[in-house]
């Protein structure tokens, strides 16, 4: 049985891999940690710490007193509140990765940290993108996914640490929302439908980015930390992705339910130039010949799994 510390649990991914894991490992075993406690399940249903990633004594002091075997690294800023502050992006996401292999190392823990999409950049193949290839991102977050990604190989090679990680798309939920980052229109388009039957995207059309839905994202973050580590060549980080659309694709899919539904654009240069930097597709043949990663939202599924979540959510 595994007994994992999460950071930035109450954040989109974390809120919803927390339950999950308590589910499967048992609530004692999963220790949520967040720079603020608020009322939300994954607060509330087991061991919970308030913990800011960038105090390494801190995290050391919760990991040892729950003498914890795995740690889940999810804390994080995304690609737009990065561009927008970029020193304080260097220093969360880096100091608080720094802190927590540190703190995987002296535990001897098994260590997971999300990498991203946003890993690439404009030089790097747009469509199938392979799991090993040209990597110069252009944004301060993909500065960080990359060089995350070769700290968490250095702490394998160096230090035997087990560190596994996941290029994640964007990813897409009902449950909580993302926050500052360039795939969020995609969730956002969902609420508007439901609430206005309107939304305006500051991504433009013919915009095409991966994405995949919540719960895939957090089957394959277990299988990936259960995988048999002789199967394993690459470690950090696994390309992942379900689907790849632009927004018309998904306003089609979306007037499959809500026929009225009218989508406009108001595009954000910002944004924008970050979504135009990285790739159209990604390829996930290495997850799925290393670990057998799969997934089972197709755009179609998700959105009419959406749909009616959040129908009941905002009614
Ligand atoms: C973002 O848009 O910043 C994230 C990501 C793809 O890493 N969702």
């Amino acid at each position: 049985m595994k007994r994992i510390l999460i950071t930035g649990a109450l954040g989109q991914i974390g809120s919803e891999l927390t339950m999950k894991l308590r589910e499967t490992y048992g609530s004692d075993n999963v220790i949520a940690t967040d720079i603020r406690k608020n009322d939300s399940e994954a607060a509330q249903s087991g061991p919970f710490e308030t913990l800011d990633v960038t105090d390494l004594n801190k995290m050391g002091d919760i990991a040892k007193k729950y003498k914890v075997d795995t740690i889940m690294h999810l804390a994080a800023l995304l690609s737009a509140t990065a561009e927008a502050k970029p020193v304080l992006a260097w220093n969360l996401n880096m100091g608080g990765l720094m802190n927590a292999l540190e703190t995987a190392r002296e535990l001897n823990a098994q260590f997971f940290t999300p990498s991203s999409i946003g890993a690439f950049g404009p030089s790097t193949p747009k469509d199938s993108t392979p799991q090993d290839t040209i990597m110069r991102p252009t944004t301060m977050y993909g500065v960080n996914k990359v060089a995350g990604e070769l700290l968490g190989d250095y702490y394998y090679h160096k230090f035997g640490v087990d560190t596994r990680g996941l290029r994640f798309p964007g990813l897409i939920s009902h449950v909580a929302l993302p926050g500052g980052g360039t795939t969020d229109y995609a969730v956002e388009i969902y609420y508007e439908a439901i609430k206005n039957g309107r939304y305006t995207s500051y991504i433009d059309k013919g915009t095409y980015m991966d994405m995949m839905y919540m719960p895939d994202a957090l089957n394959a973050i277990i299988d990936l930390m259960e995988a048999d580590p002789c199967r394993l060549k690459h470690r950090n980080s696994f390309n992942v992705t379900a689907m790849s659309f632009d927004p018309e694709e998904i306003a089609d899919e979306i007037r499959k339910h809500i026929p009225a539904f009218e989508l406009t654009y108001h595009v954000d240069p910002v944004r924008q130039r970050i979504a135009d930097s990285w790739p159209n597709s990604i390829d996930a043949i290495a997850a799925e010949e290393e670990w057998g990663f799969k997934f089972e939202y197709d755009l179609a599924r998700m959105t009419e799994d959406m749909i009616n979540k959040l129908t009941n959510k905002l009614s």
